[in-house]
């Protein structure tokens, strides 16, 4: 038997002889009939469209056992309506700047993502003094490493300062927001928030998304540097500078902040106009070989959090622009390419550092 339920769109429910032959699914998919069954309100007695659904998630499974079907049993019910109500606590993005650090050095530094023990030893390793020294990083402090549930621990240090990375928002949307937005942040590594305490989960995150979306470090030379985690938006820092962030909508759907926490067009087209009034930008989000120059736009997530795959932190000093040295280290002649995993998402193209940088100090652009 086939019955139709017209529930705004037109769908097929298979019964009957779909029970014993599962395939016969008419490519139906399991959360459409959710979505129908919960809209429709009926129930979930036998023959209704959720027991349907049940059996054909049960077809799916080879080797089916009890403790399977219950939680495949409990998902199916747990699925909560697709929109989730808007419950999230108030969201306003911001900026921040910094003046000059006139005690030690200011280093900034790529994507983290949970690698806090990789990212210490290298610290260790160029003799980082959080006495007088300073740390930026250009956010996704979280995910896909050890060592995310660490996050309050480090934005707790006083030379420690992160903006808002992809991750981060991320994060605050599983606990926010949606069960799509929860698996998309799961399935992004974040499976580790869902296992802390719900408070625990409301704490960090809220910490999370009061980060700034954007940071302005005063250098020695006569312009700042910023920082922004994926993309730049405007081809003037003074743009960046004159807006008001308060204004911008809290729930993130807007093109500044989606550029800002997502874009990668200035890498993929390789773009290299120079950010005006500002003496560079330096980005994460991207995974690269060798950390990458275009234009004053820096690229400097070199996958610190994959030692295994090659990745490795690059720190950056801000007012060299080059990469901070260990003592007696002398700098570096040329800048060695480490190969990373065919998994790296873009093709690295060779490294223009040493010429922009001088490029960039002899105020040429
Ligand atoms: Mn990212």
């Amino acid at each position: 038997m086939l019955c139709t339920y017209g529930i705004g769109w037109s769908f097929l429910v298979a019964t009957g002889n779909a029970r014993s032959d599962p395939s016969a699914s008419h490519g139906l998919r399991p959360r459409d009939a959710l979505r129908a069954q919960i809209q429709a309100g009926m129930d979930s007695g036998p023959g209704s469209p959720l027991s349907e659904v049940r059996a054909r998630l049960r077809s799916r499974y080879q080797n089916w056992d009890k403790g399977q079907e219950e939680e495949v049993a409990y998902r199916v019910e747990a699925l909560p309506p697709i929109i989730a109500p808007m419950t999230r606590p108030p969201v306003t993005f911001s900026m921040k700047t910094f003046g000059l650090n006139e005690l030690g050095r200011d280093l900034v530094v790529g994507d983290i993502h949970g690698a806090f023990g990789a990212l210490q030893r290298e610290l260790d390793r160029i003799a980082f003094d959080g006495a007088v020294d300073r740390l930026f990083c250009v956010g996704d402090l979280i995910d896909r490493g050890p060592l995310s549930d660490q996050v309050l621990w480090w934005l707790d240090k006083p030379w420690f300062h992160t903006i808002l990375g992809n991750h981060e928002w991320m994060a605050f949307l599983h606990v926010y927001g949606s069960s799509f937005e929860r698996r998309f942040h799961e399935n992004a590594g974040g499976k580790w928030l869902g296992e802390l305490p719900r408070d625990e989960q409301e704490a960090v995150v809220q910490r999370l998304v009061a980060l700034p979306l954007v940071i302005e470090v005063q250098t020695a030379s006569d312009r700042a540097v910023g920082l922004i985690h994926a993309g730049c938006y405007f081809d003037s820092w003074d743009l960046i500078r004159q807006m008001d962030f308060s204004q911008l909508s809290g729930d993130g759907e807007n093109d500044f902040v989606r550029c800002c926490l997502w874009s990668t067009e200035r890498y993929k087209r390789q773009y290299r106009r120079v950010v005006d009034k500002v003496r560079a930008v330096f980005h994460g989000h991207l995974t690269v070989r060798q950390h990458v120059v275009l234009g004053n736009s820096f690229f400097i997530d070199t996958g610190g959090w994959m030692p295994d795959s090659g990745g490795f932190f690059t720190l950056l000093d801000l007012a060299t622009l080059m990469p901070a040295l260990a003592p007696g280290e002398a700098p570096p002649a040329g800048l060695s390419v480490v190969p990373l995993p065919s998994a790296s998402p873009l093709p690295v193209p060779m490294s223009q550092h040493s010429r922009v940088a001088r490029l960039l100090d002899s105020g040429k652009k």
